[in-house]
């Protein structure tokens, strides 16, 4: 005998750091932590440089792949996919195919991590990503979740305290519409790292004690997969952000240590021991 399971079915869109601290890696361990069915899109492959201060060494997936991969994954869940989310694009083309696949379908939520610049790639061709993800990708998003350097290129503001981060989130939101989480994280003083989020309504500030002065590498990427998972499962976007954040804060509590010169979080954090 056998039954079906009928799990929330999440997508990210999104890039492979192969050593899975980041990207995709992060986003799928996150939905299957927090029980959703977690899909993927790759749009790039990350491999850092160990002999070369671990540097970002980028590679794009030919447009045409991504597109195949989408196309794969929206066939095989029509009706049953409603939620997806955003990551590191790497060009323009890949944005254009990713907002395409978005128009195809009808969607509930569309949460869009806005990785702004990379390593790895030109200044010159990193501005135009940048340009085209708040043209093609801002408008199409429900909820957007901008860290503190990205909040800062959004809204045009400098940021430096808490009145500043919620000041660029309402910018970010009267602009776009759309709900935003703006993260401040480590970067802004203070003994918490605060988070606010702003949907036109509720204006919240998510705060934690800060752990550590350094920022760990896989937790933007990894709140913005648990605010996914938990908007599939039907939750608003405040709880959302309010869970993720939970989320995070225990997987920085319990993080990682290898070779690279920062830590990684660990997405089993809120499990309870056995
Ligand atoms: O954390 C941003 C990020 C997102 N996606 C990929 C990455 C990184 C940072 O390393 O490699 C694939």
């Amino acid at each position: 005998m056998y039954s079906i399971h009928a799990p929330a079915v999440t997508l990210t869109i999104a890039g492979s750091e192969a050593t899975g601290g980041a990207g995709a890696q992060a986003d799928l361990r996150t939905f299957q932590e927090l029980g959703t069915y977690g899909t993927a899109a790759l749009t790039c492959i990350v491999a850092y440089d160990p002999s070369n201060d671990w540097n970002h060494r980028l590679t794009r997936i030919d447009p045409v792949v991504l597109a195949h991969q989408l196309e794969a994954i929206q066939a095989n869940f029509t009706g049953q996919l409603d939620t997806v989310k955003l990551g590191m694009m790497g060009s323009v083309e890949t944005i254009d195919v990713v907002a395409n696949a978005l128009q195809a379908q009808e969607w509930k939520n569309v949460v869009l991590d806005p990785v702004l610049i990379c390593k790895g790639q030109e200044p010159g061709e990193a501005q135009d990503t940048d340009e085209a993800l708040k043209a093609k990708l801002l408008p199409l998003a429900t909820v957007t979740t901008p860290n503190h350097f990205e909040a800062e290129q959004l809204s045009g503001m400098t940021i430096s305290n808490l009145a500043e981060l919620k000041d660029a989130a309402r910018k970010i939101h009267d602009e776009s519409g759309v709900a935003v989480l703006a993260k401040g994280g480590v970067r802004l003083d203070g003994p918490e790292a605060v988070d606010v989020f702003y949907d036109g309504t509720d204006l919240e500030v998510l705060g934690a004690a800060k752990i550590g002065n350094h920022a760990v590498s896989g937790a933007g990427c990894s709140l913005a997969a648990a605010v996914t998972a938990e908007l599939a499962k039907g939750r608003t976007p405040l709880q959302a952000a309010e869970r993720a954040k939970d989320f995070v804060t225990a997987g920085i509590n319990q993080r990682m240590s290898a070779a690279t010169p920062y830590d990684v979080m660990w997405q089993g954090g809120l499990r309870k021991q056995a």
